[in-house]
């Protein structure tokens, strides 16, 4: 049982205690168990299985919580977990995992108008009975049917880092089986695409059924969905689907390349293929003469590419967007890397809705590393984060000051700041505090209900002020939850490059904003990107490599990203 299902399971009974009106002090320690479990740096499995050591050894883990982790892992199930999933209708769940409902509304739904499922919850909706019920209005009905719609598509499509946390786990639970000789993931998955459909397993063994009957032992598998020679699906207990292959050794380019997409990408290169008398399909390449096929290549990719006299493309450029094009007059980009940046640009302490101090979002930084930051705390307007004043920024940029003369130049940290961008148009901090910033990052967060030509022309009030550097997320979308919102994306471009400033590709695995399209356009436009963590804790900062793939299939090599400059070298073009 892996760490992050122990803590499913916790933030479950949270809900369902919640739902039932229990003592919310309940509800709060399932709720911290819960975080504390899936921040842990390591598998409470495996400290359970160490003799030398225990589990409330781990910072935050008391007995009580050590006791239920335990029986967690040794018998798979919670008692109180049971007797709630028995006392409230399961479709009760859906409806709390609505965008903008929770366990509070869903039982006030439950109770005033016996809304159990999310059918009756859109018909509740659309006859405007919900409307009726306190702490609800029509908006909330709106929002609501949306988000009904939106949790329909969403689950079917989980974020990549989900997927990649399933994909390391099931592959590391395969590789133990001795007969498999080569293993890869293919599909959307390895194609870096922000949201992943199902996993695609390819395998080479001798002995398919020894793979598959390891696949049927898999610990977070829910059920088989089929089973065949050398193919079986099955679905795991947070519903991704996993499709496993397995294939002879001849022919394990082939199927990489095949199953590894895109579909569209696909039928170009078959298309190609045919144009040279050739056939490509899962199982190799072939010469067509007549009647008869002589198999040329399969055992690599690079073999399967090179009978088209084609580079071994990079699964993220596999979109048939223009990577043919780029082969063809040899410019396939040599794309960024994760290795390339030195600096991040987009992070928040304690001073506001961060979890580790400044001093620790330094060290963090040190030691993954890279040679500075911006901090960017948000500003005033944010509330509810307790965003900072002019007076407590300032403080915190001199805590900064003292803490570089500390550094030496070792590690350089920058005075930043996330202003917001005020509905009325505007920055949320007088100017003469945003001109002693070295970056200032420049957001919407509210108002984000406004007209397309309103929120477009807050945007470009701040590309056009002298202070502002960065507009960060710039469409605003969390994936499956909110949409973006409305904004010509063109003047966007326009702006920022007439005005020298930059947009963010924000890495955090929900956001992802700038999106690949969207980067893509940005470079056409000569603007430089910055990929920023928005860490938001000390493991925030290794969002990186999210931002970075997402880069990749914008086709961004290292010099279209800023923050792989050294700060000397930032620092010029910001002056530019
Ligand atoms: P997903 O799972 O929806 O995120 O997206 P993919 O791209 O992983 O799609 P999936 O799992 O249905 O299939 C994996 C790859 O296999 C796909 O990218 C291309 C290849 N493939 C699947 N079905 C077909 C097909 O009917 N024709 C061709 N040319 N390729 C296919
Ligand atoms: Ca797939
Ligand atoms: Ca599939
Ligand atoms: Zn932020």
């Amino acid at each position: 049982m892996t760490n992050s299902r122990i803590a499913d399971i916790f933030d479950e009974i949270a809900d369902l205690l919640e739902f039932q009106g229990s003592n919310p002090f309940r509800v709060r320690a399932y709720r911290h168990g819960a975080r504390i479990i899936r921040d842990l740096h390591e598998p409470v499995t495996a400290v359970l299985a160490d003799e030398s050591r225990k589990l409330t050894d781990l910072e935050g883990i008391g007995k009580d919580l050590a006791d239920k982790i335990r029986t967690l892992v040794e018998t798979g199930v919670l008692a109180q977990h049971q007797e709630l999933l028995a006392q409230v209708p399961a479709t009760v769940l859906d409806i709390m995992r609505v965008p903008g409902l929770g366990p509070k509304k869903a039982a006030s739904l439950y109770k005033e108008l016996n809304i159990a499922t999310l059918d009756q919850l859109k018909a509740a909706c659309e006859a405007e009975q919900v409307r009726q019920l306190k702490g609800f209005g029509a908006k909330t009905e709106q929002t609501i049917l949306h988000g009904i719609s939106i949790a329909a598509a969403a689950n079917e499509r989980v974020y990549w880092s989900e997927a990649d946390a399933v994909a390391q786990d099931v592959k590391e639970h395969l590789r133990s089986c001795r007969s498999v000789e080569q293993l890869e993931l293919a599909g959307s998955f390895r194609r870096g695409k922000e949201t992943v459909g199902d996993l695609d397993v390819l395998v080479v063994s001798p002995d398919a059924a020894e793979v598959m009957n390891r696949l049927a032992e898999y610990s977070e598998l829910a059920e088989v969905i089929a089973r065949g020679d050398t193919k079986m699906s099955i679905r795991t207990n947070k519903g991704l689907q996993i499709d496993l292959r397995v294939v002879p050794a001849e022919s394990f380019g082939a199927a990489l390349q095949y199953f590894t997409g895109s579909k569209d990408h696909n039928v170009v290169a078959r298309g190609l293929a045919k144009q040279r008398g050739l056939k490509i399909n899962e199982y190799g390449v072939y010469r067509v003469d007549g009647d008869s096929e002589e198999y040329i290549a399969g055992a690599s990719e690079e073999d399967v590419y090179a009978t088209l006299d084609l580079p071994c493309f990079p699964p993220e450029l596999r979109e048939s967007r223009r990577e043919f094009e780029w082969a063809a007059a040899g410019e396939l980009p040599e794309l960024i890397s994760v290795d390339d940046i030195r600096g991040d640009l987009h992070m928040h302490t304690t001073a506001t809705d961060g979890r580790a101090t400044l001093e620790e979002m330094v060290a963090a930084a040190r030691q993954r590393g890279l040679s500075y930051i911006a901090i960017t705390d948000h500003s005033k307007r944010v509330s509810m984060a307790r965003g900072l004043d002019a007076q407590r920024v300032l403080a915190q940029w001199e805590e900064i000051d003292t803490l570089n003369a500390r550094l030496k130049g070792k590690f350089i940290v920058l005075k930043g700041i996330e202003c917001d961008i005020l509905e009325a148009g505007g920055m949320d901090l007088p100017d003469d505090v945003l001109a002693q910033a070295d970056w200032v990052l420049a957001s919407v967060h509210y108002g984000q209900q406004q007209s397309r030509d309103q929120i477009t022309k807050r945007i470009l009030g701040a590309i056009e002020h002298p202070a502002v550097t960065a507009i960060a997320h710039p469409t605003g979308r969390i994936i499956n939850r909110r949409e973006a919102y409305e904004v010509d994306i063109a003047a966007v471009f326009s702006a920022a490059a007439k005005h020298g400033k930059f947009l963010e590709l924000n890495a955090n695995p929900a956001r992802l904003d700038l999106h690949d399209v969207h980067c893509a356009a940005a470079k056409s436009h000569g603007i430089p990107i910055v990929i920023n963590t928005d860490a938001h804790s000390i493991d925030g900062l290794d969002c990186m490599r999210y931002g970075i793939l997402q880069a990749r299939r914008a086709g961004l090599t290292k010099n279209d990203v800023a923050n792989t400059r050294t700060w000397p070298q930032l620092k010029k073009l910001i002056a530019q």
